[in-house]
């Protein structure tokens, strides 16, 4: 595919993608078995959800498992992520515990959000993020009133939204 097509007629756009050659073996390999994680999550919710064994709506982010992995892979667990209703990849990404995820999407009481949240609101606030919204680029005014909270405290913590 060219990511160029449709550009090309606007002379003040240009291109510098840079492969990210500075991380180590390590590193890739841990962000490729993160990502293997949430597509493999992500596969078997879908089952659930067939089977209607999971009966909370839930929005699968199959396809986008390197967008949470690389943006939280830059992150440190006290940086704040802001999630979507597609939010299993990030709380993923960010290091949320996976029965924790599992035990919401069935509403239990011992899912992250104590079983009153399902798929679209989920919490993992110990791993930096404090909570999902399903609002449409709700996220957004969520993340930046939490980086001014953070400028105030001068404290250097980042605080991202996800908004697609
Ligand atoms: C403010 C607002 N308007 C409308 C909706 C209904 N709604 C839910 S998901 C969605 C589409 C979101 O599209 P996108 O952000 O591209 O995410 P996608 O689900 O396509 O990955 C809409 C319009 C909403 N949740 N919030």
């Amino acid at each position: 595919m060219d990511l160029r097509r449709g550009l090309e007629l606007n002379e003040n756009i240009s291109f510098n993608i840079e492969l990210a050659t500075d991380l180590s073996p390590a590193t890739l390999r841990e962000m490729y078995v993160t990502m293997v994680r949430i597509r493999k999550f992500e596969e078997r919710v879908a089952e659930l959800v067939s089977k209607e064994e999971i009966i909370c709506p839930c929005h699968l982010y199959i396809g986008e498992e390197a967008v949470a992995t690389g943006v939280c892979s830059a992150l440190r667990k006290d940086d704040y992520v802001f999630s979507t209703h597609r939010s299993h990849g990030h709380y993923i990404a960010k290091g949320g515990d996976i029965k924790a995820l599992m035990a919401e999407l069935y509403g239990r009481a011992t899912g992250c959000s104590k079983g009153r949240g399902g798929s679209m609101h989920l919490a993992s606030p110990d791993m930096g993020l404090p909570g999902s919204s399903a609002i449409v680029a709700g996220t957004i005014p969520l993340a930046v009133g939490a980086a001014l909270a953070f400028s105030l405290q001068k404290r250097d913590s980042v605080s991202v939204a996800f908004f697609w």
